[in-house]
């Protein structure tokens, strides 16, 4: 089983319009894995881009919950608003997969993990379990959390597949990212590094000097490297170009062109 994690600024212009979603790519995505499917099994879990993100930052969901007053209010509004973005982004993604004919089934991430801090404290994948077993396409995405310490929070797609890595063991987990894999240094200076041993990971995460997630209320990059090293204690990950075609089934075959982490 191979876990597919697409992100938000693969499907999306973070920048742009609210809402705008990236058809062509999301399809390609999807061709791409019909040619796969049904000999191999997927998970797809994807980001929030520019449905989630921005709601999450006006709402302030990350702050969690007042115990009452109209903040706490606000906050609630605005829990159900990301969450709701969140379900149209969900719904483009099964349309364009029915559209290749693939048994996409679209998973409440919400409705099924309870986070502690934003990390996940409760998970119940037992409906993915059966899904898979029905050769369904479980779909899951970033998602607004209950939280046990804050009341609510975000839940973000990198969160989850280390959760589901750790419950399903898959044989590799893809990230699809918007530039060609992980590089050395800060965006536009490094070089690609083509393969890392998970040992070498904090390294790297230190050079990069993160700081700043940019648009992204959830950590970037770097909250996507420190999850790969969790991940990698069960399977093997790659990163690679959601964007250019042949990328994604290069990772699929394990010839592929990217950042391999083992
Ligand atoms: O883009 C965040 O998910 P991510 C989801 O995978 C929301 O970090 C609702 C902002």
């Amino acid at each position: 089983m191979i876990i597919v994690k697409v992100g938000g600024s693969v499907f999306s212009d973070k920048a742009g319009e609210p809402e705008n979603f990236d058809h062509e790519t999301v399809g390609n995505i999807a061709k791409e894995i019909s040619k796969f499917y049904p000999e191999e099994r997927f998970i797809i879990v994807h980001g929030g881009g520019s449905f989630g993100h921005p709601e999450a930052r006006k709402y302030g969901i990350r702050k969690g919950l007042p115990d009452e007053g109209d903040t706490a209010r606000f906050r609630m509004i605005g829990f159900s608003k990301t969450h709701q973005a969140m379900l149209r982004a969900n719904a483009k993604f099964i349309e364009e997969f029915l559209r290749e004919d693939l048994p996409a089934f679209s998973v409440s991430t919400s409705s099924i993990f309870i986070t502690e801090n934003g990390d996940v404290s409760y998970g119940d994948v037992e409906v993915i379990e059966r899904l898979l077993e029905l050769k369904f396409i479980p779909v899951l995405f970033g998602d607004v959390s209950v939280d046990l310490a804050k009341g609510i929070d975000i839940l973000s797609g990198d969160q989850i597949i280390t959760y589901l890595a750790k419950m399903l063991e898959p044989d590799k987990v893809i990230f699809l990212i918007d530039v060609d894999g992980i590089y050395d240094g800060r965006p536009g200076e490094g070089s690609l590094v083509q393969s890392l041993r998970k040992e070498e990971v904090d390294a790297l995460i230190e050079r990069l000097h993160c700081t700043s997630a940019g648009t992204d209320v959830t950590g970037g990059i770097c909250n996507k490297l420190k999850e790969a090293k969790k991940i990698a204690e069960h399977s093997e990950v790659w990163f690679v170009n959601g964007r250019v075609e042949g990328r994604l089934s290069g990772a699929i075959r394990g010839d592929g062109f990217g950042t391999r982490i083992v």
